[in-house]
């Protein structure tokens, strides 16, 4: 029997209409690039007649990886074949090329804004060509036109409709990294997704296929660097056998506009004669000090740059945890962060390599409260670094706490370069354990008014460089991601690595935008299911603060695992590391006091924003217990007194927690079953454990406040 080509294609869209299926089982491996077919009938026969073929000009081996994402994307989504071409003979035609390689088109498009999109950005816009109809995708260099393709099916997956489209989109901030915390035994620190991508140990002569998977993901985010290992740096990354594999990584990376970066140990030139056992000061060199003020030790870093860009042409540069938990610093040498960054830098700058200095330290000479530490110790240094270094801090100035207010040196550094680092992997908010989708806790943060050049000096604006006209801009998202089959454990937990992509691109787009686009990409289009999905997700971060630490409260966490409740945590090698340091339950209240009459760590803070966290009126009271020590009976803006609002708060977590397991559970056979149940289990452990949290806590101010727990 002779079957015609129809006939076979409409059987293979049947199949894979059956295979996705709400019955059939998902995995998560292929995130929010699944390439469903479109489900709204109508759409689907305008997509199918508005797309018909591919050009891509171009040979490198990112065309190629756009001629395939392309192809295999749209014969996905449209459920047909859509062919490469190399001709343009009729309607319906999508043409993908830079500027400088599609002639044909500069007659026929608006050519002018894609010279301004620079590098990286790219231009989407129907019209016609030579009369056919076509969609143009074009930007100024080839990666540029994979963020294009990329976005282009992103449209399609979110069902957008594609006439008269014009898009122009240009990326905000230049470096947009992740930083991965792997350690090189594939140990990662605070990673609840498996082990480390990196197969070290088979590196450089077997290339896991994942590693490309990989690079695919983050470029359709324009996510364009990573740090491949922790922070916590072994000095090993730098000798020739891992420097083979990392460039081995970085062959990989290339095509998809990935460069790599490492972290080093500051004390990488010492030899093991010097070594502090047990301690993390260690090196791979034969000198007898990292002093940066030493010749030797400058030269050390110089010829180890060399050595790095001999492998790895392209290198993006250096993350630094320096004096701090214990990392080997300048500070060893009584020297400062400055001529630690500054030597590095100097090594780096013939070869356009940046340093990213982190300012997470908190040596407890510097001052009796851990928040004000880092201020402290950078804002007498600003000015004073090459134009290399970016100084990167955390969004908080303690730590990746569920809720902090900003970080009071972002508005302080007017001439160095900062970098924003956030952080994807659920240390504090659940691990993957617990569904907390981190967006509009970002957007808290990035729209947080420093006040620093008056109102609207937003942190969004001092990270994209417009405030401070930063001659480099950088933002740092540290890595969720392991070798699980998910990649990031909790399925719902690759939303937070999809929308801090997508905020590292455009930030002004808003979570909620976001959360629309993931799910519809990820799970279903289903216009009902995705409000009913989305609305879990936008209030999952606030039930998180309110189940763990509402009100300002932080810090009061398990010692070292950092997973559930430890309010009653006293004892501890440093202070700063207990909670009952944070918390300061006492009988006649709660809080830190960090007002003029405390700590003063307002006063870092820009007027009219000192004043008003000053005041314990005028305080927002989501940051009340992080600034004041509030009596148990001060009467809240709700008319509770503090301590009824503390149960109140609690309770509206949990009771948040047991909504969406109420909501998920409704969502049976009306998405995927595997992913159903992924979801289902670990909704029944988070809706455990945010109880925990609120006994435990409650149970324990209580012995402080000696009041009765309400709202049981
Ligand atoms: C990589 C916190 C974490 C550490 C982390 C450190 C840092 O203290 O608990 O695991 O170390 O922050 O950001 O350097």
């Amino acid at each position: 029997m002779k079957i015609s080509g129809k006939i076979i294609l409409f059987i293979i869209f049947i199949c894979q209409c059956i295979h996705h299926s709400p019955a059939f089982s998902d995995d998560g491996y292929e995130l929010w690039m699944k390439y469903h077919p479109v489900s709204d009938a109508l759409k689907l026969k305008t997509y199918r007649q508005q797309i018909s073929s591919i050009m891509v000009s171009g040979t490198s081996e990112t065309c190629q990886i756009i001629r395939d994402e392309l192809k295999n994307g749209l014969n996905g989504l449209l459920g047909k074949k859509v062919p490469l071409t190399t001709s343009l003979s009729r309607n319906g035609l999508i043409i993908v090329g830079t500027l400088e390689n599609l002639n044909m088109i500069k007659k026929s498009f608006d050519t002018k804004q894609l010279l301004a999109l620079g590098k990286e950005g790219f231009l989407i816009q129907s019209g016609k060509v030579a009369g056919y109809r076509c969609t143009i995708i074009s930007a100024n260099d080839e990666i540029g036109l994979l963020y294009g393709a990329f976005h282009f099916l992103r449209l399609i997956q979110t069902q957008t409709d594609l006439d008269k489209i014009f898009i122009i989109s240009k990326s905000i901030i230049q470096y947009r990294l992740l930083n991965h915390w792997d350690n090189l035994d594939g140990r990662v620190e605070r990673g609840y997704a498996g082990r480390s991508l990196w197969k070290w140990n088979e590196l450089p002569e077997k290339v896991d296929g994942r590693y490309s998977d990989y690079a695919r993901a983050n470029a359709s985010l324009g996510i364009n660097g990573t740090v491949l290992n922790n922070v916590n740096a072994n000095p090993d990354i730098l000798k020739p056998e891992y420097l083979k594999k990392v460039a081995k990584l970085a062959e990989v990376f290339r095509p998809y506009g990935i460069r790599v970066f490492l972290s080093i140990n500051f004390s990488s030139p010492i030899s093991a004669k010097f070594h502090i056992e047990r301690s993390r000061r260690a090196g791979i060199g034969d000198l007898s000090t990292s002093d940066p003020m030493n010749p030797e030790v400058r030269q050390w870093w110089k010829d180890k740059a060399a050595e790095i860009y001999r492998f790895i042409p392209d290198f993006g540069g250096f993350l630094v945890k320096a004096n701090s938990e214990g990392m080997p610093g300048p500070q060893d040498y009584n020297r400062t962060h400055a001529d630690g960054a500054n030597m590095l830098a100097e090594a780096l700058s013939s070869y356009s390599g940046v340093v990213m200095w982190r300012a997470f330290v908190y040596n407890a000479d510097t001052d009796l409260d851990r928040a004000k530490r880092a201020y402290k110790e950078f804002v007498p240094l600003d000015g004073q670094f090459r134009p290399n270094v970016f100084v990167q801090a955390k969004n908080g100035p303690v730590d990746f706490q569920p809720r902090e207010p900003v970080q009071p040196l972002f508005g302080a550094m007017p001439k160095t370069p900062m970098t924003l680092e956030l952080q994807l992997t659920q240390e504090y908010l659940g691990h993957s354990t617990h569904l907390v989708y981190l967006a509009p806790m970002w957007k808290e943060y990035l729209e947080f008014d420093l006040y620093a050049k008056g109102p609207g000096s937003t942190l969004a604006k001092v990270v994209d460089g417009s405030l401070f006209d930063y001659k480099m801009t950088g933002i740092a998202g540290v890595a969720n991601i392991g070798d699980d089959r998910n990649w990031c454990g909790h399925f719902f937990a690759q939303a937070n690595w999809y929308a801090y992509g997508r905020l590292a691109w455009d930030h002004t787009l808003s979570a909620d935008q976001i959360a629309n686009e993931w799910i519809r990409m990820s799970l279903t289009n289903e216009d009902s299911l995705v409000l009913t999905i989305k609305k879990m997700m936008m209030g999952s971060r606030e039930a998180c603060v309110n189940y763990m630490t509402p009100l300002g409260l932080h810090h009061i966490m398990q010692p070292d695992f950092h997973y559930g409740p430890g309010p009653d945590h006293a004892n501890a090698p440093r202070l700063d590391w207990t909670s009952v340091y944070y918390h300061r339950a006492d009988s006649t209240g709660l809080g830190f006091d960090r007002t003029t009459s405390g700590s003063n760590a307002v006063s870092q803070y820009f007027s009219p924003l000192r004043e008003e966290f000053n005041d314990i009126y005028t305080c927002p009271e989501k940051y009340l217990l992080w600034f004041h020590h509030v009596p148990w009976n001060y009467v809240m803006h709700s008319g509770r007194t503090l301590w009824q609002e503390l149960c109140y708060k609690y309770y509206s977590g949990t009771g948040y927690v047991d909504q969406m397991a109420t909501t998920w559970a409704l969502l049976k056979g009306r998405i995927d079953s595997q992913i159903f149940q992924h979801v289902t289990d670990r909704l029944k452990k988070q809706q455990k454990d945010a109880k925990i949290w609120r006994d435990t806590c409650l149970n324990y101010f209580q012995r402080f406040s000696q009041m009765e727990i309400v709202g049981k």
